[in-house]
């Protein structure tokens, strides 16, 4: 650990793939070294060794040589290459959560970073997660352009208006991480920031016992859809419903009116309760109203992770596959993630 009075050089590396991104820097800087120095000391000694001894002299006729050539144009080609692929690598790593993970909703406001559980709990600049289990963070704001950063992960990303992003870690040590906003959004953008607190399993567990708080995501969007919002009038279920089905299609293919075909994500669905003409499904009518300006970034997170639940996907244990995830061994003691399905009725419209 660094002491308090000086600013360390590196954060420490806490996640699964931090050492990758710390190397393939190592790996940047050697490479520059490796070319600036001998291109400096070249500089000294060949003003040395050729200064002008004799005035207006003819320079000798110079004649190309193939290996030269071919050699300095091999070496960098390779480096560049080796530079490239390592990047590739890491980025591959970073930006593909894994399909078992444990999904946060993170909205990012100017000055503050919102955080929900896909068990209930809401958090404020702070972020609870289990050591040595993949957390992927889907990621949004209400407002302007921010940017979710933990040094010591080696994780960011930018979080952008009317947009889904998403990050994964797996936290390797327990402990208390920086939380920062990189992208400057405004007045007290330097003051938005928090912790990550990495805790043991156990610890985990307890925490989220303590802080049980209210409705989970599933459970907010349940409310909406069928009560504030009304959407089950049209989308409840069944034959002979106004809107498109809505059941069982998340990570599946649905066909647009027009022949295009697109991909149910999380994306897809944020799109269709804000811009519901953009994306018709074949065989339904564009009757569906626009919900812009009718729902805030947190509710929409909550519609969607509601809509994915009708496909079986719940934010407790994301995975792309539906079908093929089993529950998670650990976390047993965690509250359960919503019911979902059971009580969808009609009833209260
Ligand atoms: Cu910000």
């Amino acid at each position: 650990m660094q002491s308090n009075s000086w600013v360390p050089l590196f954060p420490e590396q806490a996640s699964s793939f931090a050492w990758q991104v710390d190397y393939l820097y190592f790996y940047l800087i050697l490479v520059s070294v490796a070319f600036t120095v001998p291109i400096i000391a070249a500089i000294f000694i060949f003003f040395v060794k050729y200064r002008e001894k004799e005035r207006f002299a003819t320079p000798d006729e110079i004649h190309g040589s193939i290996m030269l050539e071919t050699v300095w144009s091999i070496i960098p080609f390779v480096i560049s290459m080796t530079i490239f692929l390592g990047g590739a690598i890491v980025y591959y790593n970073q930006y593909r959560p894994p399909a078992e993970s444990m999904e946060i909703y993170v909205v990012g406001k100017q000055w503050m970073w919102k955080a929900q559980h896909g068990t209930g709990q809401r958090e404020i600049n702070e972020l609870h997660v289990p050591v040595g289990r993949n957390i992927k963070l889907t990621m949004t704001t209400e407002d302007v352009l921010h940017d979710f950063f933990i040094p010591a992960f080696r994780t960011k990303a930018d979080v952008v208006p009317g947009r889904y992003t998403t990050v994964w870690f797996n936290a390797t040590k327990p402990g208390k991480y920086h939380i920062y906003c990189a992208e400057y959004c405004g007045l007290n953008h330097s003051g938005m920031g928090g912790w990550v607190y990495v805790m043991e399993q156990r610890d985990f567990d307890n925490w989220l016992a303590g802080n049980e708080s209210g409705q989970t995501p599933v459970q907010q969007g349940q409310d909406l859809f069928q009560n504030k919002l009304g959407c089950a009038s049209c989308h409840a279920g069944g034959d002979n419903q106004r809107g498109a089905k809505l059941e069982g299609i998340f990570g599946k293919d649905v066909k647009l009116v027009g022949g295009q075909t697109v991909k149910v994500t999380d994306e897809y669905i944020r799109n269709s309760i804000l811009n519901p003409s953009s994306q018709i499904v074949e065989g339904y009518q564009p009757i569906m109203p626009t919900f812009k300006g009718q729902v805030t970034e947190e509710q929409l997170v909550s519609l969607v992770a509601y809509i994915k639940s009708l496909s079986g996907v719940t934010p407790g244990t994301t995975t792309m596959s539906p079908a093929a995830s089993p529950a998670p061994a650990a976390n047993t003691s965690a509250p359960a993630p919503a019911a979902n399905t059971a009580t969808r009725t009609n009833s209260n419209r």
